[in-house]
């Protein structure tokens, strides 16, 4: 699969595209089963720093992670072909590397105020396994903000949380709904369509207000130039999902190649190498 020319089009406009993928509504029944499988009562999960898990455990309070995160039916959907073949096109590189998935499980009564991830180009992908609506908290962003000029954005969003007494929280995820943006629109999604974006495009979300958390996986692919590894997959999954990838997929994954780990990421990795591995769930 490639970007048509108008969803290229939309994605340098506007910053993102929807993309319908009906061979994501079988993948998207084995993501939910495995978190069928592990999932926790949310009064049970315990401090997590970000606030990214809900139904499922974090692997320890200050850790981003869950056991599913990148086990095998989420893998299965963040290397699948089709996603791999999008992130050439985009990145114009063949040699690209995942470097981190990620499930945000946010619970009801959270959101996310509006922030970009990067001042850069870098994509991002997002499949909302768990469905996207306003009442679950679906993406709000606004189109062609990643054009710039971000000041003047951040500016704007400054002056409005003022005006209206809602200031900035610390956490990613929070018991607040952010200000309306002028122009801003949300992103509704059904769990068999993709939203692509550029990480620079200005985002939040609605607050959650199902009864249940929402949950969607997110990740991005970086071309080889670009220094800013976070895993040496090899040891981060067991040998028995390595197995189950195709041979393309674990291309993605530059097994047994010989890179750093970004600075950004060490601390990380000094906290939690060799307590677990990904698996099949
Ligand atoms: O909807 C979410 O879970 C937050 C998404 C987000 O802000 C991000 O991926 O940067």
């Amino acid at each position: 699969m490639a970007l048509t020319e108008s969803q290229l089009e939309q994605y340098n406009k506007l910053g993102y595209v929807i993309i319908d993928c009906p061979f994501l509504l079988e993948m998207t029944e084995r993501c939910l089963a495995a978190v069928e499988k592990v999932a926790i009562n949310p009064a049970e999960t315990g401090p997590c720093r970000i606030g990214n898990h809900s139904r499922l455990k974090p692997l320890d309070p200050e850790s981003y992670w869950s056991e599913l995160d990148h086990s095998l039916a989420f893998m299965q959907v963040i290397l699948h072909p089709e996603f791999v073949d999008i992130g050439r096109q985009v990145t114009g590189c063949r040699d690209i590397f995942l470097r981190n998935g990620g499930i945000n499980d946010m619970a009801v009564g959270l959101g996310v105020q509006w922030h970009r991830d990067s001042n850069d180009d870098s994509l991002e992908f997002m499949h909302y396994f768990t469905g996207g609506k306003c009442e679950n908290g679906c993406l709000r962003v606004v189109p062609g903000s990643h054009l710039g000029p971000a000041d003047e954005m951040l500016e704007t969003i400054r002056r409005l949380r003022e005006e209206q007494g809602r200031p900035a929280k610390g956490r990613t995820f929070e018991p607040f709904e952010d200000v309306a943006l002028p122009g801003e629109v949300s992103l509704e999604i059904e769990p068999h369509q993709i939203l692509f974006r550029r990480g620079s495009i200005f985002h939040s979300t609605h607050l959650n207000t199902a009864s249940y958390s929402r949950m969607m996986s997110h990740w991005g692919y970086l071309p080889s130039h670009v220094d800013d590894h976070r895993f040496t997959w090899d040891d981060y999954l067991t040998d028995e999902l390595i197995e189950a990838l195709t041979p393309e997929q674990r291309e993605v994954l530059w097994l047994g190649r010989d890179f750093k780990i970004a600075e950004a990421f060490k601390a990380e990795r000094a906290r939690e190498f060799g307590k677990f591995r990904w698996s099949i769930v």
